[in-house]
This record gives structure tokens, C-alpha cells and sequence, in this order.
């Protein structure tokens, strides 16, 4: 299996280290609901019908709701580019705010247990979109993007980083989704199962078409995942090595050989959220950039990356 030796593209902070000791207990919300009106039927903003909140993120800011009702919650991510983003969900606890986690962010290692990491959509390729259905409770939230490129500085620093209350449920409460494809996480693998899955020889291969994927982070630690389409006849390491020098450079040398298609944010141990992926016929991997709670590696150096094939 290729391993990067370097995280090829940043969408988790090597100086976030998110650490599972700090997690479990961390579980428990704030309820401090704040009542203010939705903003529905706007191009950003939150749809009490259809229990979705509509989110556009460019360079470096996003376009979101304040208020949002509790529950299962569709967070639909516009990539208005040009750049790379994701929306990073973090429920401040005790009382704590925006500027508390700016002021925390900026030492090393793992982040306060008052910040819980809680998924949301991960980055779609730029002009396109990406979903993710969490279940929220009531609370001070935050949203933030983590993607550091271009110049090594996340996208948080710039501005990205937007914070939102989710008041006390209201109406009929929306259904939680029915996947047809489960994603399990641990330390440090991926395993994809369900009607449309075939894993033999340890190759997995998922059939073509629209699915909806319910991510489990089994622990012990935080896990996001990615998924990426590879270009026709381009590899992971092809993908790899490009963002590598992208990275280092701080320059796309050209377009990068595969489409960044989402997947679910860092989310702390027994998280389950649900996302969407419209699976054409290639070859993809998915991937992981948690910095390990042990040795603040990315996750995918200890293998937590997987290629599949759709067919
Ligand atoms: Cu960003």
C-alpha cells in the first residue's frame, strides 16, 4: 500500500491534535438555546422544512445560518471556490466562544474537551458541492475550515470560521437517514459494508450510483474521511505526489489528477452522521489526515487510506 510520507492535502491541522482521551467525556452539550429567526429560502440560510442548512464557503469566508433547530440536520456545502473548503463543526461547551477557540487554537496539540468535533460536510472539489446529515443538539456552535493550502495557513486564520446556535427542536423533527452503505472507522482502517459492497481479496468495489453513506467512527480516536476520484488512468501516488508539490510549492502545477468529492469532517468517537456520494465508474480511495493522538502523524501514515473501485 503507498503511504504518503507527508499529509499530500491538509484538511486536518497538524496542530490540532485531537486527542480520544479528552472526547468521551466531552459528549455531553451546553443547552444554551438562543431563539432567533431562520432565514429560510435564501441562497445561505436554514430550510425548518427540509431541516437543511445551506452553507457557501469561498476564499476565506462562509456564507451560513445563525440559528439552526435541533436534530437531524442536512448541512449542504457550496464550494464557490477557488480554492479547496470544508465545514469543520465544533459545539463550544462551557460557556466558551469563538474567540476562546481562536485563543486555544493557536497552541499545539490536542484542542480543549470544551471543543467537540463533531463532522459536517468534508471538502468537495471547488464549484461543487458536498453534503453531510448530523444530528445536533441544542448549543454554541462554531463552524470552521481547516484546509491549509494555499500557504500553509488554515483557512480558519483567514477568517473561516463562523459561529451559529442550535435552538431547542420546533415542528415534526426530520427522519434520521437510511444508508444503503455503512462506513466504520477505526485506528486505522476503513470498512465499507452494505447491499452495494463487494470486498474479496481485500479489494473493495462499490456498484455505481447514488448512495448514502452512514459514517461510524468506532475509535478510540477522531477520524474524518475524504473521499477522492481519480483522474482515468492516474493512481493514488500520481494524486499523492501532486498535492505533495502543490503543497510544498504552494502552486497547482496544473489540474490535480482527481476530484476532491466530500466525505464526513473530524468527528469524535461515536459519531454517526450520514452523507451522500454520486459514485461514477473509476477508481477512488478514501483517506483520513487526523494527527495521530500518539505521534501527531496523519492517520494515513498509519495506513488509514483505502482505494476502492466503482463499477
Ligand atoms: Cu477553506
Amino acid at each position: 500500500m503507498y503511504r504518503p510520507s507527508h499529509r499530500p492535502i491538509a484538511l486536518a491541522v497538524a496542530s490540532i491534535a485531537l486527542c480520544a482521551c479528552s472526547q468521551k467525556e466531552a459528549a455531553k452539550p451546553d443547552s444554551a438555546a438562543v431563539s432567533q429567526a431562520a432565514k429560510p429560502g435564501s441562497a445561505s440560510g436554514f430550510d425548518p422544512a427540509t431541516h437543511t442548512a445551506t452553507v457557501h464557503a469561498r476564499d476565506f469566508s462562509f456564507d451560513a445560518p445563525d440559528s439552526i433547530s435541533a436534530g437531524w440536520t442536512t448541512f449542504h456545502l457550496v464550494n464557490d471556490g477557488p480554492n479547496l473548503h470544508h465545514v469543520q463543526i465544533v459545539r463550544l461547551d462551557s460557556g466558551k466562544t469563538v474567540n476562546d477557540l481562536e485563543a486555544a487554537m493557536k497552541n499545539p496539540g490536542p484542542p480543549p474537551r470544551w471543543a467537540v468535533f463533531l463532522g459536517g460536510p468534508n471538502a468537495p472539489n471547488p464549484n461543487s458541492s458536498s453534503d453531510a446529515t448530523v444530528n445536533l443538539q441544542p448549543g454554541s456552535y462554531v463552524m470552521l475550515c481547516l484546509v491549509d493550502i494555499p500557504g500553509k495557513v488554515p483557512h480558519f486564520a483567514k477568517g473561516m470560521v463562523r459561529p451559529f446556535t442550535v435552538t431547542a427542536a420546533s415542528g415534526a423533527p426530520a427522519a434520521e437517514p437510511s444508508a444503503d452503505v455503512t462506513l466504520s472507522l477505526s485506528d486505522y482502517k476503513f470498512d465499507a459494508s452494505g447491499a452495494p459492497v463487494t470486498n474479496a481479496d481485500g479489494k473493495t468495489t462499490i456498484a455505481a450510483g447514488n448512495h448514502t453513506v452512514k459514517f461510524v467512527n468506532s475509535g478510540p480516536q477522531p477520524h474524518e474521511v475524504e473521499i477522492v476520484r481519480l483522474a482515468p488512468g492516474k493512481t493514488m501516488k500520481d494524486f499523492a505526489d501532486f498535492m505533495q508539490k502543490a503543497y510544498a510549492s504552494d502552486k497547482m502545477d496544473g489540474p490535480p489528477p482527481g476530484d476532491a468529492i466530500g466525505g464526513i469532517a473530524a468527528a469524535i468517537p461515536g459519531t454517526t452522521e450520514y452523507f451522500t456520494a454520486n459514485l461514477t465508474p473509476g477508481n477512488y480511495f478514501m483517506i483520513c489526515f487526523i494527527p495521530d493522538a500518539k505521534d501527531g502523524k496523519p492517520h494515513s501514515d498509519h495506513g488509514m487510506v483505502k482505494e476502492f473501485t466503482v463499477k
